[in-house]
């Protein structure tokens, strides 16, 4: 009974919030999205609570605005006890924002469905798959076993996370399986090409201007094996963007064959420093990242940075060096 503990999590509870990462992703938000189809069908109460607003390229997904960011220091609801938390595409409860302090502990009880390498406690308690391309992919097994029936919304908002998980079906846990769900979805009416088109076509100007300044940041360091590019507070204001707009720039240096590894520094609006890496081949960024107090999977990772960057820089390097000796 793969998932059990999610279906007595389920009919355990009559009232739920959902959440995810901070700087949602495109599996984040479909993950959401499906999800909060998936207990309504089930008539349960639902509210969609993030600690970050949306990037401007997924609101397509939720039509009718049910997807909400917590106002910062506000409780978004009277009484949260009579609530649960579903904590959905990320395993680490640091990783959730003002999630982790406004609503985690006023709540019944939460559950993590997620995809990410966790530690066995957490894996044990919760539903985890770290061989499952997306969160997404999850959730379809997930709705399938319940017999949750589909309808184009929820189709679309799984296509979107499983493509954007997978860098359209190319990242190592890519499977036949992940293949599998995505036909059955293209079969639902899902469009292939509109869904690119709304992912990676529609960015603002102020992005194209961030990636150009963020580009112009890059340096090459061990033998030109190791790219880094750094994204400061005032790189963003100066361009009018919006942090979350960085978020495809760290996959351009990983084009050239000589790149093993992706790091990248960047700041958001509050001066807070986070460290993002991706790597090719069999160089772990995820140990790395945990050794700094974040997670992820093998080859893409990340943590916030409780150091300044020159410091971070230092350190994460040192800890890349042994894979170049
Ligand atoms: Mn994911």
């Amino acid at each position: 009974m793969r998932f059990q503990p999610v279906k007595n999590f389920i009919s355990g509870n009559d009232r739920f919030i959902l959440t995810s990462h901070e700087t949602p992703d495109g599996d984040a938000i479909g993950s959401e999205y499906a999800m909060y189809c998936a207990l309504k069908i089930l008539g349960k109460k639902v509210r969609i609570i993030n600690a970050d607003t949306m990037a401007f390229k997924y609101k397509f997904l939720d039509e009718d605005g049910v997807i909400e960011t917590l106002e910062p220091g506000e409780t978004p609801l009277e009484n949260l006890a009579a609530w649960s938390l579903f904590i959905l595409d990320t395993n680490d409860i640091h990783n959730i924002g003002e999630v982790a302090d406004l609503i985690l502990p006023k709540i019944r009880e939460y559950f993590i469905i997620d995809h990410h390498e966790g530690s066995e406690e957490i894996v044990s308690r919760n539903h985890i798959e770290e061989d499952a391309s997306s969160t997404c992919e999850v959730l379809f097994q997930l709705f399938e076993e319940m017999k949750i029936p589909l309808n184009f919304s929820m189709a679309q908002a799984l296509y979107v996370g499983i493509v954007y998980d997978t860098g359209s079906f190319v990242y190592p846990k890519t499977t036949a399986k992940t293949f599998g769900i995505a036909k059955k979805l293209i079969e639902m009416g899902v469009n292939s090409n509109y869904i690119f088109a709304r992912i990676y076509e529609s960015n603002s100007i102020s992005a194209l201007m961030l990636q150009s300044k963020v580009l112009a940041s890059l340096e090459l360091v061990v033998d030109q094996h190791i790219a880094i590019q750094t994204m400061l507070k005032k790189t963003i204001e100066e361009c009018d963007a919006m942090y979350e707009e960085a978020d495809t720039i760290i996959n351009i240096p990983l084009k050239s064959e000589n790149i093993k590894v992706s790091i990248f520094f960047k700041e958001n609006h509050q001066g807070i420093l986070r460290c993002s890496m991706r790597s090719k081949g069999n160089i772990d960024v995820a140990a790395i990242a945990q050794s700094f107090g974040g997670g992820g999977h093998k080859t893409a990772a990340g943590f916030k940075s409780k150091y300044p960057l020159a410091e971070i820089k230092e350190k994460v390097l040192k800890k890349l060096q042994p894979y170049f000796e």
